[in-house]
C-alpha cells in the first residue's frame, strides 16, 4: 500500500467513514519451481480444479493460475506462477521471481536426479526473491514401486537448506495437496505481517 493509499484508508478512503467495510483480501505471489516433468503443473491443476490431469504438456516459459484460500477468517488470494522446468526456460525465470512472497519447490520421488538439481532452484529463488518462505514437496508418491527418494531425504534437504518444511504429495490421490497450499498461504501471511511490524 502506498503512503497516500494508507493515509486514505485511515481516513476511510477520503469518502464517508460510515461506508460498510469491504471484506479484506490479501494477495500473495507464489512461485512453483523444480525440474521439468516433476509434476508442478499437475499439482497446481489438482489444487485449483480438484482433478488429476495425466496429459499435461511441458510448460513453455511460465504458466499462471490463481485461487482464493480462507485462512482463519482472512481471505487470501494466491497468484500462482508455474515455472517451466526445462533448462531452455531458465533464463527468463529470475524476472518472474521478483516480488514473490513464497515458493513451492518440487522434486519427483521416482527420479533421484530431480533432487540433485534442487540447490540450483533454491539459489535462483533466493537470489531473485530474497529469503522468502519455501516449502519442499516430493511428488508422485502414489507410484510406490518406483519410489527412489525417501521422505527422510526430503526432510533432510528441507532442514539443511532452511526451508519451511517437507511434504510427500500425490496429485493423483490428492495426498497433502491442500495442506501444502494452506501452509504456503499461512507462511506468506505471517511473513508479510512480520515485515510490517
Ligand atoms: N502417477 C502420478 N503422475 C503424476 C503426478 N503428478 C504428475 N504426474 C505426471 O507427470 C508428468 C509431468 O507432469 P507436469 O505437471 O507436466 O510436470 P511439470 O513439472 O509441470 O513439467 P514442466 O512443465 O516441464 O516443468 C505428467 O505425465 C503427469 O501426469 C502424480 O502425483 N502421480
Ligand atoms: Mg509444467
Amino acid at each position: 500500500m502506498s503512503k497516500k493509499d494508507k493515509k486514505n484508508s485511515e481516513k476511510g478512503g477520503g469518502k464517508s467513514v460510515l461506508a460498510a467495510p469491504t471484506e479484506r483480501q490479501f494477495v500473495y505471489k507464489l512461485v512453483v519451481a523444480g525440474e521439468g516433468g516433476v509434476g508442478k503443473t499437475t499439482l497446481i491443476i489438482r489444487y485449483c480444479e480438484g482433478i488429476f490431469k495425466h496429459d499435461t504438456r511441458t510448460t513453455v516459459g511460465v504458466g499462471f493460475a490463481s485461487k482464493e484460500v480462507n485462512l482463519s477468517e482472512e481471505m487470501i488470494k494466491l497468484q500462482i506462477w508455474d515455472f517451466g522446468g526445462e533448462e531452455r526456460f531458465r533464463f527468463i525465470l529470475p524476472a518472474y521471481c521478483k516480488g514473490a512472497n513464497a515458493a513451492i519447490l518440487a522434486f519427483d520421488t521416482t527420479r533421484f536426479q530431480s533432487v540433485r538439481n534442487l540447490p540450483e532452484w533454491v539459489e535462483i529463488i533466493r537470489k531473485n526473491a530474497g529469503n522468502i518462505p519455501m516449502v519442499l514437496v516430493g511428488t508422485k508418491v502414489d507410484l510406490e514401486d518406483k519410489r527412489t527418494v525417501k521422505r527422510e531425504e526430503g526432510e533432510q534437504f528441507s532442514k539443511k537448506n532452511g526451508l519451511s518444511g517437507y511434504y510427500d504429495v500425490s496429485s493423483k490421490t490428492g495426498l497433502n495437496v491442500d495442506a501444502v497450499f494452506s501452509k504456503i498461504a499461512e507462511l506468506a501471511f505471517s511473513q508479510a505481517k512480520k515485515g510490517k511490524g
